[in-house]
């Protein structure tokens, strides 16, 4: 049953705020017709009630108490229900792309009986009219707020499905499994051969491995929403706000001789390879008294914690002191890091064997600030830390939401314990319990079931307007 609050005629702006050539205020709902009709007049004298659906007529927005008074010129687009995104009669009138004209239509409409349409609320329609599943309605969202070619892609495939697609047929072989097994246990007497728990156990390690292969991807679907946290970190004078010019390809931060110069964080975000990455530029991190220098530093620990993925930044023309080596002791267990041997035009001094040596398993990229050397294996060795060395072409389905990933999650968790339940003999009943626990994890997943509050947070997400 659909509330009524979801029925009812809502009109928003659905263009960003600002001034633009064109702005477009939208309606959806029963009665979007019959206001349109209240607060436009056609040119050619017809009504919008007779107007086709997918046409546009030109003419006038009026206020609707003073029918004689023109808010703007406009065009009125029509789609009749349910051939609509929201599935519902909408009417969307195109306007002059300013606030003040822009707000008198939408008041206009709402004295005409219209409500002001809550964040994300055409989307929900369209959800709850069964146009879009929930996967589908996110990636509305995500599509919106791509900020690059690898994300929108990532999202438009979402939109078209391919999620969908692959959580229905893990629905299918888990409902076809379960069906064999509670035949097995409601109908002993009709002597229905349950399907052996071998098999069974096979066919769940196969779903489990699909179920890995979608979460081993959300982490860098995650990443590459909402961008990686790069903290640029080292001991004073190595380079690092060098380094920060270098990756940006500009003159972004003051870089001087002297030790101490960076006192703030200063941030900035660049591309790389369709990630957004922001880069934190930090001040030197030493022992002193000077107090301005000193709120520097603690500023620089606090970004560390924050950080994803630290450059620790060190001078190859010197040898590795016991100052960077305490440094490195405070960076935080568990963010990734890469160390930048810099200032490798000059004589090396650092003892690589040595930073092996202390620190296995780290990777090292040499760099030369001052000739710009080294910032393309740098690039590419932040690029294998995010993604683990895959290559991305946005085809592939990337989990790109925390809800998504919870749900997967509790998915694997079930279909493995219905794994382990026919593995440890326990009798059919267990292992259909956990696969039920599944196939509601996946219902919500897709939105066969959700609560309410669960969609209210959803959508709130979103702008008014979508
Ligand atoms: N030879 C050489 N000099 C470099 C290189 N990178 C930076 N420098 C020089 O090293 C000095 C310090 O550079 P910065 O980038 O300001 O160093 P920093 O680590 O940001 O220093 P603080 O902000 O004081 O912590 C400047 O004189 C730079 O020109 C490099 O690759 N080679
Ligand atoms: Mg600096």
């Amino acid at each position: 049953m659909i509330k009524e609050s979801n029925r009812d005629t809502i009109v928003a702006i659905s263009t960003p705020p600002g001034e633009g050539g064109i702005g477009v205020v939208r309606l959806s709902g029963r009665e979007a017709i019959s206001v349109a009709d209240k607060i436009f007049i056609a040119k050619n004298g017809g009504k919008i009630k007779d107007q086709k659906s997918f046409t546009v007529r030109y003419g006038r927005v009026v206020s609707f108490h003073e029918p004689s008074r023109m808010i703007d010129e406009a065009l009125l687009l029509v789609m009749r229900a349910p051939k609509s995104y929201t599935c519902e009669d909408m009417v969307e009138i195109s306007v002059h792309g300013g606030a003040g004209v822009l707000e008198a239509v939408v008041e206009s409409a709402v004295r005409a009986g219209a409500r002001m349409a809550g964040a994300g609320e055409f989307t929900k329609r369209a959800f709850l009219n069964g146009r879009l599943d929930l996967l589908q309605a996110e990636a509305v969202l995500d599509l919106i707020q791509a900020k690059t070619e690898l994300t929108r892609r990532s999202a438009a495939s979402q939109l078209e499905g391919a999620l969908t697609a692959k959580v229905r047929a893990v629905q299918g072989q888990l409902v076809e499994i379960l069906s064999h097994l509670e035949a097995a246990i409601d109908f002993p007497e009709e002597g229905i051969q349950p399907e052996p728990l071998s098999a069974v156990q096979n066919r769940l390690r196969e779903i489990s491995e699909e179920l890995k292969e979608l979460l081993a991807a959300s982490q860098t679907g995650i990443l590459a929403k909402r961008g990686l946290k790069v903290v640029i970190a080292g001991r004073p004078n190595v380079g690092k706000s060098s380094l920060m010019n270098g990756l940006t390809h500009s003159p972004r931060v003051i870089v001087t001789p002297y030790p101490g110069t960076t006192r703030d964080v200063v941030e900035e975000t660049i591309q790389l390879r369709g990630f957004p990455v922001h880069l934190s530029d930090t001040a030197g991190i030493q022992d002193t008294d000077h107090p301005i220098e000193k709120e520097g530093i603690e500023r620089s620990k606090k970004a560390l914690e924050q950080a994803d993925l630290v450059l620790f930044v060190l001078d190859g023309s010197r040898p590795l002191s016991t100052e960077d080596r305490a440094l490195f002791e405070i960076l935080p267990e568990k963010t990734k890091r890469i160390f930048v041997i810099n200032k490798s035009d000059l004589v090396k001094k650092i003892n690589e064997v040595d930073l092996k040596t202390l620190f296995p398993n780290m990777s090292v990229v040499e760099t030369s600030c001052v000739r710009e050397k080294g910032l393309e294996s740098l690039e590419e060795e932040i690029f294998r830390s995010i993604t683990g060395g895959v290559q991305l072409t946005g085809e592939q389905i990337m989990i790109s939401s925390l809800r998504q990933k919870d749900l997967l999650e509790k998915t694997l968790e079930s279909v493995n314990g219905a794994r382990e339940a026919c593995q440890s003999g326990l009798s059919a009943e267990f292992c259909a319990a956990d696969i039920r626990a599944a196939l509601e994890n996946l219902g919500g997943l897709v939105g066969d079931v959700a609560a309410d509050d669960v969609l209210e947070v959803l959508f709130s997400r979103f702008c008014i307007g979508k």
